[in-house]
Formats: structure tokens, sequence, C-alpha cells
């Protein structure tokens, strides 16, 4: 069993104009596509040769694993938050969270803070605790919280990949901008979705 590129569910350039066709297809075909085949290369063979991508998750280490198998999880998650046409708010449970957390407000500031601070390559996450409160944190490179000595823990429910490959075409060095537009297309059905399970 490998691991397969899962299909999105609109279109490249249905994110227009926060996210361009381009930058989509690319980062689809070619940088998550990358990812997997290197992960399907680093678990031949082995024993987590058919284990599912959240165990791989929780149980890697080697730099191949953190970097391949992030990459394939992180990029999965990404491509289902996002949506042309979601609600602007969260909903549900995710938004009782939110509102427990200190409001959709102190939600989209601090996300962003750790958006923007994260040095070099990495992603922000939104997180479940198991005791249903929800936090903020990043990682670098292709880690998330799943990972051992992430410096960040919780399931992750919400992300923005703040790589430049996600933004540079269209923000250039402007990542602040992409991340202020990225709230325009987070797909909050998902998000409660995934907060639920
Ligand atoms: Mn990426």
């Amino acid at each position: 069993m490998s691991f397969n590129l899962p299909k999105l569910e609109y279109a490249y350039n249905a994110l227009e104009p926060i996210i361009d066709a381009q930058t989509m297809e690319i980062h689809h075909t070619k940088h998550h596509q990358a990812y997997i085949d290197n992960l399907n290369k680093a678990i031949e063979g082995t024993n987590l040769e058919g284990k599912s991508i959240e165990e791989i998750c929780k149980a890697a280490e080697a730099p191949a694993l953190r970097n391949n198998g992030g990459g394939h999880y992180n990029h999965s998650l990404f491509w289902k938050i996002l949506t042309p046409n979601g609600a602007k708010e969260p909903v549900g449970n995710v938004k009782k969270a939110i509102e427990n957390y200190g409001g959709f407000e102190k939600f989209k500031a601090d996300f962003s803070e750790a958006a923007k601070t994260r040095f070099g390559s990495g992603w922000a996450w939104l997180c479940k605790k198991a005791n249903g409160e929800v936090e903020i944190c990043s990682t670098p490179n292709q880690d998330n919280p799943l990972m051992p000595n992430a410096g960040c823990s919780g399931t992750p429910i919400l992300g923005i990949d703040v790589w430049e490959h996600a933004y540079y075409l269209n923000y250039q060095n402007r990542r602040p901008d992409y991340i202020s537009a990225f709230f325009e297309v987070i797909n909050w059905d998902k998000v409660e979705e995934l907060y639920n399970k």
C-alpha cells in the first residue's frame, strides 16, 4: 500500500484571487506529489508500510519521515480546509471553542501572528486539545503537532502553509497579505467536522 495524491474538491482557479490557479496547480501536482513520492520511498520495506499517515506522523523521528510524512499529512489537511464558498466565520462547536478561547478576533490575531512570525518555512495551526479547548501554535518545515517534539500538540483542525511556494507568485514577499486573505477561503464546515471527530 502506498500513498496517492488526493483529488481537490474544487478547481485550481476556484480560490482566485486569494490563491491563484498556477500556485494551486504547482503546489498540488509538484510539491505535494513530491512529498508523497519520497514518503513512499522512505516507508517501502519498513514496518511503516500500511500504517495511516497519522500513525506515521505520531512516530516520526527521522527527517525523511518528518519532512515527507508531514508534507503529505499537512497538505492533505490544507486542501480540505480551503473552499471558494465557505462561511466567513466559524460555526457550531468550533465556534463555541473559539469563543472560549477569547473570540474570533483574538483567534484571527493570534493565528496571524503565529503564521507571520514563523521564521523561514513552516505552518501555523489551530489544534483541538483532548479537553475540547483549542490552541494556536506553529511548527517549522513540514513538522506538525502530531509529531513528537514538535513544540506543539493537539490535533490539527486548521492549518496555513507559510512556505513561500504557497504564496510567492501572487504575494511575493508579502506574507502578511497572504495570511489576511487566507481567512476569506477557510472551509469552516470542514473545520467543524474535524473538531467533532
Ligand atoms: Mn506547501
